[in-house]
């Protein structure tokens, strides 16, 4: 009799724990996590670790499930990866576009699927708006014209420029080009001697500064870095050619990473214009909206400043990347 009783007791606690725990969940179970694709642009940078950064620490902050693709520098890699999401059937898709054209047809995939795209960091050129929902980045063209003002203002006697480009293709590189170009064209003093693409990468900015100090020598005498990876390898080649960055030659740089304030710290960059990669709350935020059904910013663009001596060394302490 005490058998039966016992062999009762466990048969009942068994079936209470198999309905538990496969499908009948209890009262007030959590809701289904939001999955978001990211189509990362590679990892050619201190500012593209940081963005990769934000975006997986705020996902795991707000309990989301984030799907991460690496696209290594290729646009195909983003693609395939964007079209991997539609197939998934995720919640929201994000892309860091690494060229600004080439998008429509796998963002009409997307659309049909009715999974909204958020496009950040870089912007894409497409005639379709309807191809995604919003632009979540940074003013590049203000960007390329702090660098040029700064230039203005304190290059002194100095007017002849290298230019180390981005990724070709880029949004970023293409703008703030530009905007450097058409600052730099209001004060004819002024004289692009060369301008090259680094890729965004220590290595290419350093490869190519050597390339112009072999070609151009002492006529060197400014040189704008469309990123700080790029002009602290430029800085690497200065010295290794036995001139002082920073006092032999000017240079002017954008992303504001630590590395890149420190070196306007230590004298061998002259300034460095904010290009703020942190964009994982907002980008969240907005996909959180999307999702309700509520109005987002089509564009929106991050805070940036310019750090050069008269403010690097009381600001370098609260640096976030
Ligand atoms: C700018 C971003 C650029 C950075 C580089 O928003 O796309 O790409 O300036 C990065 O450092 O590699």
């Amino acid at each position: 009799m005490l058998m039966n009783l016992k062999r009762i007791i466990s048969l009942t606690a068994t079936a209470f724990m198999l309905f538990t725990t496969c499908g009948l969940r209890a009262e007030g179970a959590a809701a289904k996590p939001l999955v978001v694709g990211f189509a990362q642009t590679g990892a050619e940078s201190a500012w593209r670790t940081a963005n990769t950064n934000s975006m997986k620490a705020e996902a795991e902050k707000r309990g989301i499930k984030l799907k991460f693709a690496d696209g290594q520098g290729k646009q195909e890699n983003q693609i395939r990866a964007l079209r991997s999401f539609v197939t998934q059937g995720v919640d929201a898709i994000v892309v860091a576009p690494i060229v600004e054209t080439g998008w429509d047809p796998v963002l009409r995939e997307a659309k049909r699927a009715g999974i909204p795209v958020v496009v950040m960091d870089r912007n894409i050129q497409t005639d379709d708006k309807s191809l995604f929902a919003c632009y979540i980045g940074s003013d590049f063209y203000k960007e390329g014209s702090l660098a040029a003002e700064w230039l203005v203002k304190n290059a002194g006697a100095r007017t002849r420029i290298v230019e180390l480009q981005g990724t070709p293709g880029s949004a970023a590189a293409n703008v703030r080009r530009k905007a450097f170009a058409d600052a730099i064209a209001k004060s004819p003093a002024f004289k692009l001697i060369d301008s090259q693409s680094g890729d965004f990468r220590r290595s290419g900015g350093k490869e190519v500064m050597e390339a112009f100090i072999k070609k151009h020598g002492k006529e060197i005498e400014i040189v704008y870095a469309h990123n700080d990876d790029m002009a602290l390898g430029a800085v690497q080649a200065i010295e290794e050619a036995g001139l002082k960055p920073g006092k032999d030659i000017i240079i002017v740089s954008i992303d504001a990473i630590k590395e890149g304030v420190q070196a306007v710290v230590d004298g061998k960059i002259n300034v460095v214009v904010e290009c703020n990669p942190l964009f994982g709350p907002k980008v969240y935020d907005t996909i959180a909206k999307l999702k309700a059904g509520e109005p987002v910013e089509r564009t929106s663009y991050n805070v940036d400043e310019v750090f050069d001596s008269t403010n690097a060394a009381a600001r370098i302490g609260e640096r976030q990347y």
